[in-house]
């Protein structure tokens, strides 16, 4: 049974920031379905993190980070056990904070694992978010720059 687990990943997701509001989407997935989580993915073979999100944020949303200034903020450690796939993540959070200018329109181009990116201000978050999320923004983590 033990022999059977998958090792740990590394995942990178994105804070996408815009006035006071967070680009998140409804997830298709057998880890988190229906819950509200950021953009991001797996890290791959060679990848920054600063890499890996641009990629991931390009893949699920189309928009070109092009040159924002791509930060780290934290890490959380996440076992899926209730999911119909266990699986284990570290995973990375990043941040980039958009101009209330930006012109770029937000694609939903993975339908297949979301049902559409929607920015939500912090004080008026949708319900459920994915779990790692919703750890960290009830313990008071704040994406937001001071
Ligand atoms: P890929 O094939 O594009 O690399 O992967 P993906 O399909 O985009 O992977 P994902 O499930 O979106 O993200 C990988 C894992 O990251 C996910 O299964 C669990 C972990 N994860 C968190 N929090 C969040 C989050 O807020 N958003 C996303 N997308 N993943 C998260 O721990
Ligand atoms: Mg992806
Ligand atoms: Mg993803």
């Amino acid at each position: 049974q033990i022999a059977s687990l998958p090792d740990p990943r590394v995942a990178v997701v994105v804070f996408l920031l815009k006035d006071r509001s967070i680009l998140l989407g409804r997830r298709r997935s057998s880890v988190g379905d229906a819950t509200f989580a950021l953009p991001g993915g797996n890290l791959e073979f060679g990848e920054s993190f600063e890499e890996c999100a641009a990629r991931e944020v390009k893949e699920e949303t189309g928009l070109d980070l092009g040159q924002n200034k791509i930060e780290y903020l934290t890490v959380t450690n996440n076992v899926f056990l209730e999911q119909p796939k266990k699986c284990h993540y570290v995973t990375i959070f990043m941040r980039v904070v958009l101009d209330a200018q930006e012109k770029q329109i937000v694609q939903n181009l993975e339908p297949e694992k979301c049902d559409g990116w929607d920015w939500f201000d912090l004080e008026n978050l949708p319900q459920p978010l994915f779990w790692p999320l919703e750890k960290m923004l009830k313990g008071g983590f704040n994406p937001f720059p001071l």
